[in-house]
């Protein structure tokens, strides 16, 4: 059979397309939205970064929570800034995403419908200030470690759109930290809301990660494919060396028994697996005020974007 790749002059066996993409990926190249690809590739791209993309969206709802309860109006306006990011993030993921064939409204049906999936983190509450603290430091943290190999993917879109989304997320994370550092130095009150607050981001900011290596499903050709460059437990393992020392700079103590340092690196218990599941199949603590939340800002949005497309209309004329 013989297919004809955009960027092909002439008509070339699948086998030699396929040669020459395991080429270029192996020898580092970036592979262009124009550029032949395995049909699998596309949509093992499609998935992670549609995926990517309603995170970054639905993620606006924990913290945009407190944004008319910032304790100042310094904090308020901080906060603002940072959940604007997050809007800017999925925009550019979908746009990603949109290059690889698929468009923004079957995108966004797809998340509406309740058929994507998107970070499990999101489906927590926030339920008090501390917790914007523990998501910026954790969450915004757990992202960096997982996007910033993103930065090097083979796919030339993802990982632009990934240098710009890391430089925010360090911003975020910094953010965060310094809401936790000003809580654990402040009042027993205030130290305690922030010990509170890290009790119960801690296990799930762990999953941010996906499951455990022998359960990924993508993992193998993903890295094959130089999409992943660290499987989940990898980027877990760096993410707790990362952070262990910074609760402890903070006076503040993880949740975990387990955690001791074998002289290298941090050993820690197992997250609780079966809540994951539970969350991913839709059953967590906040999944269908999120899935209503989104819907109910698409349907309230309708008006701007008929307005939009007959403005368009009418300048072509
Ligand atoms: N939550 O084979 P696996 C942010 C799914 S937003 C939900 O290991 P893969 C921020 C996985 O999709 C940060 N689902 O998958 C925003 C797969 O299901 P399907 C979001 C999860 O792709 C606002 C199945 O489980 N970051 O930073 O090799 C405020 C098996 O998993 C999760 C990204 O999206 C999960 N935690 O690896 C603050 C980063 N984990 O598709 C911050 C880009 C796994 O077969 N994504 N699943 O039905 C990735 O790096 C990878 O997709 C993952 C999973 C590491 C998440």
């Amino acid at each position: 059979m013989y297919t004809q790749g955009l960027d092909q002059a002439d008509a070339l066996p699948d086998e030699e397309l396929s040669e020459r993409f395991e080429a270029k990926v192996a020898a580092e190249e970036k592979v262009e939205p124009t550029d032949w690809m395995p049909a699998a590739y596309r949509t093992l791209l499609t998935r992670q970064i549609a995926q990517h993309a309603h995170s970054e969206i639905v993620g606006m709802l924990p913290e945009g929570n407190w944004i008319s309860r910032a304790p100042s109006l310094r904090r308020k306006g901080i906060l603002l800034a940072k959940v604007q990011d997050e809007a800017g993030h999925g925009l550019y993921l979908y746009s990603a995403a949109e290059t690889l064939g698929v468009t923004r409204d079957e995108l966004v049906d797809q998340l509406l419908s309740g058929k994507a999936k998107y970070s499990s983190i999101f489906n927590y509450p926030t339920l008090t200030w501390a917790d914007c603290g523990a998501i910026g430091w954790l969450v915004d943290g757990a992202a960096i470690m997982n996007q910033v190999p993103l930065c090097r993917c083979s796919y030339g879109p993802y990982a632009r759109a990934m240098v710009r989304i890391c430089r925010e997320e360090s911003f975020h994370q910094r953010q965060g930290f310094e809401i936790m550092t000003v809580l654990a130095q402040g009042s027993p009150e205030q130290k305690a809301m922030a010990q509170e607050s890290l009790d119960r981001w801690w296990w799930p900011a762990l999953m941010m990660f996906g499951p455990p290596d022998g359960e990924s499903v993508h993992n193998d050709r993903s890295m094959r494919w130089k999409v992943k460059r660290f499987t989940n437990d990898e980027l877990r393992q760096k993410f707790v060396d990362m952070t262990v020392p910074q609760a402890h700079f903070l006076g503040l103590t993880l949740p975990d028994p387990e955690l001791s340092f074998d002289g290298e690196h941090w050993t820690f218990g197992e997250p609780d697996w079966a809540e994951f599941k539970r969350v991913l199949a839709g059953d967590g603590p906040c999944n269908k005020e999120r899935l209503a939340a989104r819907r109910d800002a698409h349907a309230d949005g309708a008006w701007v974007r008929e307005a939009a497309l007959a403005h368009a209309e009418k300048k072509r004329g």
